[in-house]
Protein backbone atom coordinates (compact mmCIF):
# COMPACT_ATOMS: atom_id res chain seq x y z
CA UNK A 1 0.00 0.00 0.00
CA UNK A 2 1.17 3.60 -1.06
CA UNK A 3 1.08 6.37 1.72
CA UNK A 4 -0.13 9.43 -1.18
CA UNK A 5 -0.88 12.62 -0.09
CA UNK A 6 -1.73 16.16 -2.28
CA UNK A 7 -3.00 19.78 -2.29
CA UNK A 8 -4.55 22.75 -4.14
CA UNK A 9 -4.45 25.83 -3.01
CA UNK A 10 -7.80 27.91 -2.79
CA UNK A 11 -6.45 31.21 -4.83
CA UNK A 12 -8.94 31.23 -7.29
CA UNK A 13 -11.46 28.86 -9.14
CA UNK A 14 -10.30 25.07 -9.48
CA UNK A 15 -9.25 24.99 -13.72
CA UNK A 16 -8.81 22.10 -15.83
CA UNK A 17 -5.34 22.33 -15.37
CA UNK A 18 -5.70 21.52 -11.94
CA UNK A 19 -8.31 18.71 -13.12
CA UNK A 20 -5.97 16.92 -15.46
CA UNK A 21 -2.83 17.54 -13.57
CA UNK A 22 -3.79 16.49 -10.21
CA UNK A 23 -7.20 15.64 -9.41
CA UNK A 24 -7.87 13.39 -12.25
CA UNK A 25 -4.94 11.13 -10.74
CA UNK A 26 -6.47 11.68 -7.14
CA UNK A 27 -9.59 10.22 -7.92
CA UNK A 28 -7.49 7.26 -9.95
CA UNK A 29 -5.12 6.42 -7.30
CA UNK A 30 -6.03 3.35 -5.84
CA UNK A 31 -7.28 4.31 -2.41
CA UNK A 32 -7.25 2.82 0.52
CA UNK A 33 -8.77 3.66 3.87
CA UNK A 34 -6.24 5.49 5.41
CA UNK A 35 -3.69 5.32 2.70
CA UNK A 36 -4.16 8.42 0.54
CA UNK A 37 -4.97 12.34 1.89
CA UNK A 38 -5.95 15.17 0.04
CA UNK A 39 -6.21 18.84 1.32
CA UNK A 40 -7.29 21.59 0.97
CA UNK A 41 -4.13 24.17 1.89
CA UNK A 42 -5.65 27.01 2.24
CA UNK A 43 -2.56 28.38 4.51
CA UNK A 44 -0.54 28.69 1.07
CA UNK A 45 -2.72 31.05 -0.33
CA UNK A 46 -2.09 33.75 2.29
CA UNK A 47 1.53 34.21 0.70
CA UNK A 48 -0.46 36.50 -1.84
CA UNK A 49 -2.61 39.40 -1.89
CA UNK A 50 -5.97 37.70 -0.71
CA UNK A 51 -9.21 38.64 0.75
CA UNK A 52 -10.89 37.06 3.90
CA UNK A 53 -13.91 36.02 2.67
CA UNK A 54 -13.48 35.34 -0.53
CA UNK A 55 -10.49 32.77 0.48
CA UNK A 56 -13.26 31.07 2.97
CA UNK A 57 -15.62 30.81 0.22
CA UNK A 58 -13.19 29.34 -2.35
CA UNK A 59 -11.82 27.07 0.77
CA UNK A 60 -15.32 25.63 0.74
CA UNK A 61 -15.69 25.82 -2.93
CA UNK A 62 -12.62 23.80 -3.37
CA UNK A 63 -13.25 20.83 -0.88
CA UNK A 64 -17.12 20.85 -2.86
CA UNK A 65 -15.48 20.53 -5.70
CA UNK A 66 -13.10 18.00 -4.78
CA UNK A 67 -15.71 15.59 -3.73
CA UNK A 68 -17.58 16.31 -7.00
CA UNK A 69 -14.58 15.27 -8.89
CA UNK A 70 -14.73 11.65 -7.29
CA UNK A 71 -12.77 12.04 -4.20
CA UNK A 72 -14.85 8.92 -1.85
CA UNK A 73 -14.55 10.62 1.94
CA UNK A 74 -15.11 6.70 3.19
CA UNK A 75 -11.94 5.55 0.63
CA UNK A 76 -9.22 8.78 1.36
CA UNK A 77 -8.71 11.63 3.99
CA UNK A 78 -10.10 15.02 2.75
CA UNK A 79 -9.24 18.21 4.80
CA UNK A 80 -8.24 21.36 5.13
CA UNK A 81 -4.63 21.96 6.07
CA UNK A 82 -5.08 24.88 8.83
CA UNK A 83 -7.03 22.53 10.56
CA UNK A 84 -4.45 20.17 11.25
CA UNK A 85 -1.47 22.06 13.21
CA UNK A 86 0.98 19.60 12.90
CA UNK A 87 1.59 21.20 8.85
CA UNK A 88 2.86 24.59 10.78
CA UNK A 89 4.41 22.80 13.77
CA UNK A 90 6.78 20.76 11.21
CA UNK A 91 7.16 23.60 8.93
CA UNK A 92 9.22 25.58 11.63
CA UNK A 93 11.69 22.35 12.16
CA UNK A 94 11.84 22.68 8.40
CA UNK A 95 12.60 25.72 7.76
CA UNK A 96 15.75 25.39 10.54
CA UNK A 97 16.70 22.80 7.99
CA UNK A 98 16.20 24.42 4.37
CA UNK A 99 18.67 27.35 3.82
CA UNK A 100 17.86 30.74 2.67
CA UNK A 101 19.41 30.10 -1.03
CA UNK A 102 17.45 26.88 -1.89
CA UNK A 103 14.11 28.84 -1.29
CA UNK A 104 15.56 32.10 -3.21
CA UNK A 105 16.01 29.54 -6.00
CA UNK A 106 12.13 28.52 -6.56
CA UNK A 107 10.90 29.34 -9.74
CA UNK A 108 7.34 30.06 -8.47
CA UNK A 109 9.07 32.09 -5.72
CA UNK A 110 10.95 34.56 -8.45
CA UNK A 111 7.95 34.69 -10.69
CA UNK A 112 5.37 35.67 -8.05
CA UNK A 113 7.98 38.23 -6.07
CA UNK A 114 8.36 39.66 -9.49
CA UNK A 115 4.74 40.05 -9.89
CA UNK A 116 3.98 41.74 -6.55
CA UNK A 117 6.78 43.92 -7.45
CA UNK A 118 5.29 44.72 -10.47
CA UNK A 119 1.98 45.39 -9.07
CA UNK A 120 3.43 47.69 -5.95
CA UNK A 121 2.35 45.18 -3.02
CA UNK A 122 4.91 43.82 -0.80
CA UNK A 123 6.64 40.01 -1.21
CA UNK A 124 5.19 38.25 1.78
CA UNK A 125 7.65 36.58 3.62
CA UNK A 126 5.55 33.72 3.24
CA UNK A 127 6.04 33.36 -0.52
CA UNK A 128 9.73 32.77 0.13
CA UNK A 129 8.78 30.09 2.88
CA UNK A 130 5.54 28.54 1.86
CA UNK A 131 7.54 25.25 -0.11
CA UNK A 132 9.14 24.57 3.35
CA UNK A 133 5.14 24.39 4.88
CA UNK A 134 4.58 22.43 1.51
CA UNK A 135 7.42 20.00 2.40
CA UNK A 136 5.99 19.66 6.36
CA UNK A 137 2.13 18.78 4.47
CA UNK A 138 3.92 16.20 2.46
CA UNK A 139 6.45 15.02 5.19
CA UNK A 140 3.96 14.64 8.08
CA UNK A 141 1.97 12.05 6.74
CA UNK A 142 5.24 9.58 5.80
CA UNK A 143 4.20 10.25 2.12
CA UNK A 144 5.51 7.82 -0.60
CA UNK A 145 3.89 9.70 -3.72
CA UNK A 146 2.70 13.11 -4.53
CA UNK A 147 0.92 13.43 -6.98
CA UNK A 148 1.21 16.48 -8.82
CA UNK A 149 1.22 18.80 -11.99
CA UNK A 150 4.37 19.17 -13.65
CA UNK A 151 4.91 22.96 -11.89
CA UNK A 152 5.21 21.19 -8.73
CA UNK A 153 8.51 19.42 -9.38
CA UNK A 154 10.82 21.68 -8.38
CA UNK A 155 8.69 22.02 -5.14
CA UNK A 156 8.73 18.16 -4.64
CA UNK A 157 12.48 18.01 -5.17
CA UNK A 158 12.87 20.78 -2.34
CA UNK A 159 10.86 18.25 -0.17
CA UNK A 160 13.23 15.48 -1.13
CA UNK A 161 16.02 17.10 0.00
CA UNK A 162 14.78 18.58 3.09
CA UNK A 163 14.04 15.19 4.17
CA UNK A 164 17.26 13.85 3.76
CA UNK A 165 18.95 15.91 5.22
CA UNK A 166 17.18 16.28 8.41
CA UNK A 167 17.42 12.23 8.54
CA UNK A 168 21.49 12.67 7.92
CA UNK A 169 21.75 14.96 11.00
CA UNK A 170 19.27 13.18 13.42
CA UNK A 171 18.26 9.88 12.36
CA UNK A 172 15.76 8.33 10.19
CA UNK A 173 12.80 10.00 10.70
CA UNK A 174 10.96 10.90 7.32
CA UNK A 175 9.94 8.73 4.20
CA UNK A 176 11.55 10.32 1.57
CA UNK A 177 8.82 10.96 -0.90
CA UNK A 178 8.69 11.69 -4.98
CA UNK A 179 6.36 13.04 -7.35
CA UNK A 180 4.22 11.12 -9.84
CA UNK A 181 2.92 12.89 -13.33
CA UNK A 182 0.29 12.17 -15.40
CA UNK A 183 1.27 10.71 -18.55
CA UNK A 184 -0.34 13.60 -20.71
CA UNK A 185 -1.82 17.23 -19.45
CA UNK A 186 0.84 17.68 -16.66
CA UNK A 187 1.25 20.76 -17.62
CA UNK A 188 -1.56 22.52 -19.33
CA UNK A 189 -1.13 25.67 -20.95
CA UNK A 190 -3.28 28.77 -20.86
CA UNK A 191 -5.81 28.76 -23.95
CA UNK A 192 -4.78 32.62 -25.11
CA UNK A 193 -1.13 32.27 -23.98
CA UNK A 194 0.09 29.16 -24.51
CA UNK A 195 3.77 29.70 -23.25
CA UNK A 196 2.04 30.01 -19.66
CA UNK A 197 0.61 27.65 -17.36
CA UNK A 198 -3.32 27.62 -17.04
CA UNK A 199 -3.25 28.89 -13.48
CA UNK A 200 -6.33 29.47 -11.44
CA UNK A 201 -5.01 32.49 -9.58
CA UNK A 202 -4.16 34.52 -13.12
CA UNK A 203 -5.68 37.96 -14.07
CA UNK A 204 -7.15 37.45 -17.21
CA UNK A 205 -10.06 34.21 -17.42
CA UNK A 206 -10.27 34.26 -21.38
CA UNK A 207 -7.01 31.60 -21.13
CA UNK A 208 -8.67 29.69 -18.89
CA UNK A 209 -11.26 27.07 -18.54
CA UNK A 210 -12.65 26.78 -15.35
CA UNK A 211 -14.07 23.45 -13.78
CA UNK A 212 -17.74 25.51 -13.09
CA UNK A 213 -17.62 27.39 -16.43
CA UNK A 214 -20.58 26.56 -18.20
CA UNK A 215 -20.75 24.20 -21.37
CA UNK A 216 -21.26 27.40 -23.91
CA UNK A 217 -18.23 29.43 -21.43
CA UNK A 218 -16.13 26.45 -22.19
CA UNK A 219 -16.82 26.18 -25.90
CA UNK A 220 -16.11 29.43 -26.41
CA UNK A 221 -12.78 29.59 -24.65
CA UNK A 222 -11.77 26.55 -26.55
CA UNK A 223 -12.95 28.09 -29.88
CA UNK A 224 -10.80 31.41 -29.54
CA UNK A 225 -7.54 29.45 -28.45
CA UNK A 226 -4.77 30.81 -29.90
CA UNK A 227 -3.50 28.71 -32.20
CA UNK A 228 -0.34 29.00 -34.52
CA UNK A 229 -0.01 30.59 -37.63
CA UNK A 230 2.20 27.83 -39.88
CA UNK A 231 1.23 25.42 -42.63
CA UNK A 232 1.79 22.58 -42.65
CA UNK A 233 -1.74 20.98 -40.82
CA UNK A 234 -2.32 20.00 -37.78
CA UNK A 235 1.16 18.77 -36.20
CA UNK A 236 1.96 18.17 -32.61
CA UNK A 237 4.97 20.18 -31.73
CA UNK A 238 5.34 21.84 -28.24
CA UNK A 239 8.28 24.58 -29.24
CA UNK A 240 7.32 25.33 -32.73
CA UNK A 241 3.48 24.96 -32.36
CA UNK A 242 2.80 25.30 -28.44
CA UNK A 243 -1.00 26.55 -28.96
CA UNK A 244 -1.92 23.62 -30.70
CA UNK A 245 -0.01 21.04 -28.90
CA UNK A 246 -1.53 22.02 -25.95
CA UNK A 247 -5.28 21.42 -27.79
CA UNK A 248 -3.85 18.30 -29.03
CA UNK A 249 -2.88 17.92 -25.08
CA UNK A 250 -5.95 18.06 -23.82
CA UNK A 251 -7.96 16.21 -26.00
CA UNK A 252 -5.34 13.27 -25.83
CA UNK A 253 -6.39 13.37 -21.73
CA UNK A 254 -10.18 13.85 -21.95
CA UNK A 255 -10.41 10.96 -25.10
CA UNK A 256 -7.49 8.97 -24.41
CA UNK A 257 -4.84 8.31 -27.14
CA UNK A 258 -1.55 9.96 -27.79
CA UNK A 259 -1.22 13.81 -29.07
CA UNK A 260 1.01 13.07 -31.77
CA UNK A 261 -1.37 10.30 -33.00
CA UNK A 262 -4.34 12.63 -32.62
CA UNK A 263 -2.60 15.10 -34.85
CA UNK A 264 -3.07 13.19 -37.97
CA UNK A 265 -6.87 12.86 -37.47
CA UNK A 266 -7.13 16.92 -38.83
CA UNK A 267 -6.91 19.04 -41.18
CA UNK A 268 -7.34 22.25 -39.85
CA UNK A 269 -7.26 24.26 -36.57
CA UNK A 270 -11.49 24.29 -36.39
CA UNK A 271 -12.13 20.69 -36.60
CA UNK A 272 -9.79 20.21 -33.84
CA UNK A 273 -11.11 22.74 -31.32
CA UNK A 274 -15.06 22.00 -31.82
CA UNK A 275 -13.39 18.28 -30.90
CA UNK A 276 -11.67 19.53 -27.84
CA UNK A 277 -14.69 21.83 -26.67
CA UNK A 278 -16.77 18.69 -26.98
CA UNK A 279 -14.40 16.18 -25.10
CA UNK A 280 -13.97 19.38 -22.12
CA UNK A 281 -17.49 19.80 -21.69
CA UNK A 282 -18.52 16.05 -21.59
CA UNK A 283 -15.35 15.42 -18.76
CA UNK A 284 -16.70 18.21 -16.97
CA UNK A 285 -20.40 17.97 -17.01
CA UNK A 286 -21.01 15.09 -14.35
CA UNK A 287 -18.14 16.90 -11.66
CA UNK A 288 -20.90 20.04 -12.37
CA UNK A 289 -23.56 18.21 -11.65
CA UNK A 290 -22.38 16.70 -8.68
CA UNK A 291 -20.97 19.54 -7.34
CA UNK A 292 -24.54 21.29 -8.02
CA UNK A 293 -26.22 18.64 -5.10
CA UNK A 294 -23.05 18.88 -2.80
CA UNK A 295 -23.33 23.05 -2.96
CA UNK A 296 -27.48 22.49 -1.90
CA UNK A 297 -25.80 20.70 1.11
CA UNK A 298 -23.12 22.32 2.70
CA UNK A 299 -23.78 20.88 6.58
CA UNK A 300 -22.44 17.20 4.98
CA UNK A 301 -19.18 18.77 3.23
CA UNK A 302 -18.13 20.07 6.49
CA UNK A 303 -19.16 17.28 8.06
CA UNK A 304 -16.60 15.68 5.55
CA UNK A 305 -14.32 18.17 6.40
CA UNK A 306 -13.41 17.67 10.08
CA UNK A 307 -13.76 13.53 10.29
CA UNK A 308 -11.23 14.04 7.81
CA UNK A 309 -9.15 16.83 9.93
CA UNK A 310 -9.47 14.58 12.91
CA UNK A 311 -8.22 11.47 10.90
CA UNK A 312 -5.09 13.38 9.95
CA UNK A 313 -4.56 14.84 13.13
CA UNK A 314 -3.89 11.17 14.06
CA UNK A 315 -2.04 10.34 11.35
CA UNK A 316 0.63 13.58 11.58
CA UNK A 317 1.33 13.81 15.25
CA UNK A 318 3.31 10.63 16.01
CA UNK A 319 5.58 11.63 13.25
CA UNK A 320 6.00 15.29 14.13
CA UNK A 321 6.76 14.36 17.79
CA UNK A 322 9.61 11.99 16.49
CA UNK A 323 10.70 14.64 14.47
CA UNK A 324 10.79 17.11 17.55
CA UNK A 325 12.72 14.84 19.75
CA UNK A 326 15.21 13.68 17.05
CA UNK A 327 15.97 17.47 16.56
CA UNK A 328 16.93 17.60 20.42
CA UNK A 329 14.01 19.10 21.78
CA UNK A 330 12.73 18.15 24.91
CA UNK A 331 9.11 16.22 24.96
CA UNK A 332 6.01 17.62 26.56
N1 LIG B 1 -2.01 24.18 -15.71
C1 LIG B 1 -1.82 23.08 -15.01
N2 LIG B 1 -1.58 21.90 -15.62
C2 LIG B 1 -1.40 20.77 -14.90
N3 LIG B 1 -1.46 20.73 -13.55
C3 LIG B 1 -1.70 21.89 -12.90
N4 LIG B 1 -1.82 22.18 -11.60
C4 LIG B 1 -2.06 23.50 -11.46
N5 LIG B 1 -2.13 24.09 -12.66
C5 LIG B 1 -1.89 23.11 -13.58
C6 LIG B 1 -1.71 21.21 -10.52
O1 LIG B 1 -2.86 21.31 -9.70
C7 LIG B 1 -2.50 21.06 -8.35
C8 LIG B 1 -2.98 22.22 -7.49
O2 LIG B 1 -2.41 23.41 -7.99
P1 LIG B 1 -2.19 24.68 -7.07
O3 LIG B 1 -3.45 24.96 -6.37
O4 LIG B 1 -1.01 24.46 -6.22
O5 LIG B 1 -1.76 25.79 -8.10
P2 LIG B 1 -2.48 26.62 -9.28
O6 LIG B 1 -3.79 26.05 -9.64
O7 LIG B 1 -1.48 26.79 -10.33
O8 LIG B 1 -2.81 28.00 -8.55
P3 LIG B 1 -2.18 29.40 -8.64
O9 LIG B 1 -2.60 30.15 -7.44
O10 LIG B 1 -2.47 30.02 -9.98
O11 LIG B 1 -0.68 29.08 -8.48
P4 LIG B 1 0.58 29.30 -9.32
O12 LIG B 1 0.50 30.74 -9.78
O13 LIG B 1 1.61 29.02 -8.30
O14 LIG B 1 0.61 28.35 -10.43
C9 LIG B 1 -0.99 20.93 -8.31
O15 LIG B 1 -0.67 19.55 -8.30
C10 LIG B 1 -0.54 21.53 -9.60
O16 LIG B 1 0.66 20.97 -10.08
Amino acid sequence: MTRIFSGVKPTGHLTLGNYLGAVRQWVAADQEPDEALFCVVDLHALTVEHEPARLRRLSRQAATLLLASGLDPERCTLFVQSHVDEHTRLAYLLECTATDGELRRMIQYKEKAANAQAAGDGVRLSLLTYPVLMAADILAYGTQEVPVGEDQRQHVELTRDLAVRFNQRYGHTFTVPRATHPAVAARVMDLQDPTSKMGKSHESGAGIVYLLDEPEVVRKKVMRAVTDSGDGGVVYDREARPGVANLLDVLAACTGGEPGELAGGYQGYGSLKRDVADAVVELLRPVRERHAELAADPAEVERVLRAGAGRARELARPVVDRAYAAIGLLGR
